[in-house]
């Protein structure tokens, strides 16, 4: 196959407290064990804030993205049906085909490691693609100048043409609407997988979800359609609680006070709720879950703080009440396994996700979307290319 020189244009991340900027890059053909992607959609995630304001350290030099779907056009060699040698076990992805519609996953499982061999692929020690391309042997884009630049998590889904790992590449049903496959690739699996995965919550559990933002509101969602009830949504913003409860909340709470919180989950739920799910990624709020779980509850912190925060924990009363503390990275998911059970139940009406999607905007608009973000303004915003 002959390869044209190929350029993408893409946001790029300049630094902590810098605004992205975008940039015409060079895009080479994928390596053996690689797929190059036409960017279908990519959602404006929280995330992504966080690594702009300087919460999270991350390198400059990076395409930005990391909840993206997309078609794939090229296939590297050692991908695709037949293909079985030179590359790594999790990179063949032998069904992958040009045409496929693809949610890209940003934690590719090497399917070699440890984590990869208990099926904990959210624990990958050695993700396709990992520290976001950097390496020179992994990095495809370059600047004019020649200059390496990487990919968020290894599919920066800021780009309209991205060269990523086969084994990132989960094929869906290709009648997914893209706004909402591409919210397959984090907020949905997040949410969704710390509900189904992580908690494993049961018909007519209770649950509290802290936090209705993208993530949040997929919990509840995912909550809504196993069976669970009551199911309270606590948020700041009175149009997230008002979603909520058109999602099928029992009740949704305004955190005014947290005493309070604490006094309507009580009563609503007869002393504390099954589960409760934090998806702000506040100390303060993770403090608040503890106490919103009933005695022998478990609590899902789904929400990272800024890095190196702590929050406090009452042994005493933790370890009296036996309850359980449980940490969810990736919704805990098997993105090959999970994110085409999260299309299907899309299609089928059983996740109403289209509801999360706020606007459909261009890539110059990602910097406005960062914005409203912060101001807590509106749900998903969707660069449509
Ligand atoms: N009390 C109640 N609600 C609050 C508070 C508060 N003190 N502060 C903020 N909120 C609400 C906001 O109004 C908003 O509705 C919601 O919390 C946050 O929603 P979003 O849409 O801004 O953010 P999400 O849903 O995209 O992401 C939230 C996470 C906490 C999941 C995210 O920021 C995070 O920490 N991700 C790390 C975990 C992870 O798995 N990351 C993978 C890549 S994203
Ligand atoms: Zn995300
Ligand atoms: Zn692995």
């Amino acid at each position: 196959m002959t390869h044209v020189p190929s350029t993408t244009h893409a946001l790029v991340f300049q630094g902590p407290g810098q605004a992205p900027a975008i940039e015409e890059l060079g895009l080479e053909p994928p390596g053996p064990g690689e797929v190059r992607v036409r960017m279908v959609a990519s959602g404006v995630c929280h995330s992504d804030l966080h690594m702009v304001d300087g919460d999270w350290e991350r390198p400059a030099g990076v395409v930005m993205g990391h909840e993206g779907t997309a078609i794939v056009e090229e296939l590297g060699s050692g991908v695709g049906a037949g293909a079985e040698t030179g590359v790594e076990p999790g990179a063949r992805a032998p069904g992958l085909g040009v045409g496929d519609l693809v949610v890209l996953a940003w934690t590719a499982p090497c399917g070699a490691c440890p984590a990869c061999g208990r099926g904990e692929a959210w624990l990958c020690a050695a993700p396709l693609g990992a520290d976001h391309r950097l390496a020179p042997e992994l990095a495809r884009l370059h600047r004019p100048d020649g200059t390496p630049v990487g990919a968020y998590s290894g599919i920066g889904t800021f780009a309209t043409h991205q060269v990523v790992a086969a084994g990132a590449a989960i094929t869906i049903d290709p009648r997914t609407p893209p706004e909402v496959a591409a919210l397959i690739g984090c907020a949905a699996s997040t949410g969704v997988g710390a509900v189904r995965n992580t908690a494993a919550v049961r018909p007519a559990d209770s649950v509290v979800v802290l936090g209705l933002g993208g993530v949040g509101l997929s919990a509840l969602m995912a909550a809504v359609a196993a069976g669970a009830s009551p199911i309270i949504g606590v948020d700041l913003e009175p149009s997230k609680r008002e979603l909520a409860l058109e999602l099928g909340a029992t009740r949704s709470v305004e955190p005014d006070s947290a005493l309070r919180v604490v006094r309507v989950v009580r009563e609503l739920t007869g002393g504390g709720a099954d589960h409760v799910l934090e998806c702000i990624g506040r100390t303060s709020t993770a403090e608040l879950a503890l106490d919103l779980a009933r005695p022998g509850g478990t609590i899902t912190l789904v929400g990272m703080t800024p890095q190196g925060e702590r929050a406090g924990v009452d042994v005493y009363r933790f370890v009296e009440d036996g309850k359980r503390l449980l940490g969810s990275n990736y919704g805990s998911s098997v993105p090959a396994r999970d994110f085409p059970v999260i299309a299907a139940d899309v299609l089928a009406g059983r996740l109403p996700l289209g509801r999360l999607v706020e606007e459909r905007i261009g890539l110059e608009d990602v910097v406005g979307a960062l914005d409203a973000m912060r101001r807590r303004q509106g749900l998903r915003r969707v660069v449509v290319f």
